[in-house]
Order: structure tokens, then C-alpha cells, then sequence
């Protein structure tokens, strides 16, 4: 299946002042594009275009770094749109996603310091995630284009750490940009929806 550059779920000012328009164009329009075109390009050549996104990054994991990184970049970006919206963020979880954050992470307030800490600790380029493995919330954090899909967990939050996605609103500041996404950005609905196909 081929990979195709999804739109916005927002206009590209939408998301000001914690992530401008100039990066949400750069990010969107320039990076993540040429994850798909290169992507596209690589899974033709390894033969495995006919295969679903998934099935692209578990098979070319270990083997096909190239296509690997294109093709999990690809998959991490179009949940990253969709983990982000105007005016989110905040504390208040719907419901059974506060149950599970209690019971997994230890609570909201931990939460966040852990994602946080798990952003601000990988070392250069890579994503900090909340991810369900075994029916349970784990806080995860993977270099480069890696994502949980590869540790046998599902991803249902993720934030990428790579400088594209701060540099222009944050400069070097990671740890306030970090901040900004849970408290003002996150989409939690879109959260939930993942949590909920994840435990079913
Ligand atoms: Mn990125």
C-alpha cells in the first residue's frame, strides 16, 4: 500500500503560539514528505510495497535500516498530527485513560515528569512515548525513526524529539517544548481511541 502525505487535521496557524505555522510548513510539508517519497521509493525497491504500513517496519526492522527509518517515520509522523490539536493538553484525561495513567504510570503528575524526562534524556534525534505492551502503560523512548511497534508495544502517544520539530519555536529549549505539548497540545481524545483499539 502506498504511503501517502496526509493533510492537517488543522489549519497550520492553529497550533500558536506552542508550535508555529513555519514549523508545522517545514515538518509537514517538507520533512515528513520526504519520509513518504523516500519510503515509497524504498518499499517498491525491497519488493514489500503491497504491504501494510505495519508489516513494512516489523519486516524491515534490523534488515533495511533505510527503509526502516523511512517508513516508521512515516507512520510516527501521521499519529503525531493527530496527537496534537488547538487548545489541548491539560490534566483533565477522559475517564478510562485517568484509570489506566493511575494505575500504569502512577498518576497524571508522574506521568509527565517521566514523558518529559524520557524526551529530554534520548540522547540526539528520536521520540518519547506512552505505549500499551502486555495490556499495560509504558513510558518508552527510541532513537532516530525507531517507534514501540518494534519493542512488541502499541504507541498511543508519542512526541518527537528531533530539533525539526522545536528548533524554530524553542531554539535548544527541548525540556520547555516538551512542556508545551503536554500541557497545551495533546489531543487526548485521539489518546483515548488508540488506548482503547490497543486493550480491546
Ligand atoms: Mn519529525
Amino acid at each position: 500500500m502506498a504511503f501517502e502525505l496526509p493533510d492537517l487535521p488543522y489549519a497550520y496557524d492553529a497550533l500558536a503560539p506552542y508550535m508555529s505555522a513555519e514549523t508545522l510548513e517545514f515538518h509537514h510539508d517538507k520533512h515528513h514528505k520526504a519520509y513518504v517519497d523516500k519510503g515509497n521509493e524504498l518499499a517498491q525497491e525491497a519488493g514489500l510495497a503491497d504491504k501494510s504500513l505495519e508489516d513494512i517496519i516489523r519486516e524491515s526492522h534490523g534488515s533495511n535500516a533505510p527503509l526502516f527509518n523511512n517508513a516508521a517515520q512515516h507512520y510516527n509522523h501521521v499519529h503525531f498530527w493527530k496527537w496534537m490539536k488547538k487548545n489541548g493538553g491539560g490534566t483533565s484525561l477522559p475517564g478510562a485513560l485517568q484509570k489506566a495513567f493511575d494505575s500504569d504510570l502512577g498518576g497524571f503528575e508522574k506521568f509527565k515528569a517521566d514523558f518529559t524526562a524520557a524526551g529530554v534524556g534520548q540522547f540526539g534525534s528520536g521520540w518519547c512515548w506512552v505505549a500499551v505492551k502486555d495490556g499495560k502503560l509504558e513510558i518508552m523512548k527510541t532513537p532516530n525513526g525507531e517507534n514501540p511497534l518494534v519493542h512488541g508495544a502499541t504507541p498511543i502517544l508519542g512526541c518527537d524529539v528531533w530539533e525539526h520539530s522545536y528548533y524554530i519555536d524553542y531554539r535548544n529549549a527541548r525540556p520547555k517544548y516538551l512542556e508545551a505539548f503536554v500541557d497545551n497540545l495533546v489531543c487526548w481524545d485521539y489518546v483515548l481511541e488508540l488506548y482503547e483499539a490497543a486493550t480491546k
